[in-house]
């Protein structure tokens, strides 16, 4: 096979996407001396930071220990002002990033990759974007981000409202003004629990369509201590080494004994979980061992929020429609800044759409239709969420070896050897992909870990001269049965979140990230000093005949 379309460019390495993991690998592809070209599809660098800027959107990991670790003079020089950082706050700080290492040179914004086809004879990928170029590389990374598709659900009538309409997820750039207006809102996972207590502010009606309760812990955010951050940034090379222990690569300063739930005597259980609501954030389940592996552990622990809910919310129906069944943290824990109390304010209104309420029957020109009832609306916001982890990277179109698609080689769920490539695609990479902790873990560490593995990988290549690498079937198999069996030890596997792609009708149910940050390092650095067992290195064929 060759090439049908002429080649605009030729490169070592694409990367897609100029999210924080796009940004880092630029960085590190220069530092090693390889040509590289970035191809973004927003006006600037910060992916998911750049893409989600409803109001209240912050991040749930604090922002001491979010932030890159590469670069040491960049983590002693920025100043973090929040405990949580916003997302203005976070993008200025992926800008300054850009700024200061002048990544915006090999950035090509405002350009999507529409589909990256590999040559087996060269031993290279053709990558086409949506102006019509085409660019010939050596290894494609995709860098493209775990929740970055968004997903906007299919409601009859939805193109016909005639008020301001969004996705949290892509969200205008000029923001919206719900001052005094009848704003709606669908979705009450993290985007949404986060927007609603802050449109609820300016909004003169606020009208919530909850599917599904949620649980969610206070945040407790607040401005940083000027004495903490200095703290932290005097010992950052040990908290940092620290966190990289962490299940989720995160919290290592906060880390409690670990308990057993259904052995601890119930008042000191009790005293352990108010403070771990006093204290807020995304730990609140890190104390006991068993809350996420047994349902009778688990329960515990949600009855305790329940009971808060119930403390909060002081309309009683209205705290039973807010008041989640099932398990805690199976669905991704949220973490909020006045969620429930927002509730009370006389001005937002909750109407349950789930199958046991009124769920939605149609988008009309001037609101959402539940049954009889019309809710008339000024601005309507969807915060339902992302055909997450698999979305953006099938969204191009990606075909390896003998043509194969990726779509193909994922119709009953995403297959990966480490989340770091696909048997049939030889040398693309895909950052923090299903397989991997991704979304389980700390991102920003997420990303650096990979971005650095694959660097050490393609120096291993040069020193070897080997022109491709590929995961081999035996491995991935054994892989993706390593990710279900670590899932299966808890309760994860068994709610509709999309960790499972449940969110998202029709696509394959996969328990998609792997559990275990520490665990997952270990077997990558093994791979890499080994030799890299499960994978096929090869000369490219055109090479090989010269
Ligand atoms: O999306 P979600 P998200 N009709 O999928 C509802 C990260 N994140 O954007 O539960 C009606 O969690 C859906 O209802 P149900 C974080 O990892 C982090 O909020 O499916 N409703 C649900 O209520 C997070 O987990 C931060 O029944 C529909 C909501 O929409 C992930 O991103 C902030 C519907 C979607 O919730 C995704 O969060 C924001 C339909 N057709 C996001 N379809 C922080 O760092 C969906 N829903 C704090």
């Amino acid at each position: 096979m060759s090439h049908t379309q002429p080649v605009d460019g030729t490169v070592d390495v694409v990367v897609v996407g100029a999210g924080f993991a796009g940004m880092y690998m630029v960085h590190r592809m220069r530092q090693a001396g390889r040509s590289v070209i970035c191809f973004e599809g927003g006006t600037d660098v910060g992916g998911t930071w750049y893409w989600n800027r409803y109001p209240g959107c912050r991040c749930d990991v604090e922002s001491l220990e979010y932030s890159y670790d590469f670069d040491a003079d960049l983590q002693q020089d920025w100043v973090w002002t929040e405990k949580y950082a916003t997302q203005p706050e976070i993008l200025r700080y992926a800008q300054h990033v850009a700024d200061r290492f002048d990544l915006r040179r090999d950035i090509r914004f405002s350009t999507r990759v529409t589909d990256a086809v590999f040559d087996e004879g060269a031993g290279r990928w053709t990558v086409t974007t949506d102006d019509g170029a085409t660019t010939s590389a050596q290894f494609v990374v995709m860098a493209t981000g775990c929740l970055s598709s968004a997903n906007m659900p299919d409601i009859p009538g939805r193109d016909s409202f005639q008020g301001e309409l969004a996705h949290t997820g892509r969200y205008p750039k000029d923001g919206i003004d719900f001052t005094g207006k009848r704003v709606g809102i669908v979705g009450t996972g993290s985007s949404g629990i986060q927007a609603i207590p802050v449109i609820a502010r300016t909004a003169g009606h606020l009208t919530v369509f909850q599917r599904t309760a949620q649980f969610t812990i206070p945040a407790r955010n607040g401005p940083l201590d000027p004495a903490e951050q200095a703290e932290v940034k005097a010992n950052y090379a040990e908290i940092v080494a620290a966190n990289k222990r962490m299940f989720g690569a995160f919290g290592s300063r906060y880390q409690r004994p670990l308990r057993v739930a259904t052995e601890t005597d119930p008042a000191e259980f009790r005293a352990e979980m108010e403070y771990l609501w006093e204290r807020g954030g995304s730990l609140f389940l890190s104390s006991f061992r068993d809350l996420m592996r047994t349902p009778e552990a688990n329960q515990l622990a949600a009855d305790f929020v329940r009971e808060k809910i119930r403390e909060t919310v002081t309309d009683p129906e209205t705290a039973a429609r807010l008041t989640p069944d099932g398990l805690i943290g199976c669905k991704r824990l949220v973490i909020d800044t006045d969620y429930f109390e927002t509730y009370n304010r006389p001005n937002v209104s909750l109407v349950d759409i789930s199958a046991k309420g009124t769920p939605i029957t149609e988008v009309t020109p001037t609101g959402i239709r539940c049954g009889d009832t019309v809710h008339e609306l000024d601005v309507l916001i969807f915060a339902t969420g992302f055909d997450a982890m698999t979305g953006s990277l099938l969204r191009v179109d990606i075909r390896g070896r003998d043509g194969r698609r990726l779509t193909d080689s994922w119709e009953a769920g995403p297959v990966t050897y480490l989340g770091l490539n696909v048997n049939g695609f030889p040398n693309l990479f895909t950052i923090t992909g299903p397989g991997s902790p991704s979304v389980l873990a700390n991102m920003i560490v997420g990303t650096e870990q990979h971005v650095e593995w694959i660097a050490q990988c393609l120096d291993y290549m040069a020193a070897h001269g080997h022109d491709t690498i590929e995961a081999e079937p035996e491995a991935v198999d054994e892989w993706v049965a390593h990710v279900n069996a670590v899932a299966d030890r808890t309760i994860f596997p068994s709610c509709n979140s999309w960790y499972v792609g449940a969110n998202i009708p029709g696509k394959p149910r996969v328990f998609m990230p792997l559990l275990g940050f520490p665990a997952y390092v270990d077997k990558c650095n093994e791979v890499a000093s080994t030799d890299y067992p499960g994978f096929t290195f090869g000369r490219a064929r055109e090479a090989a005949a010269v």
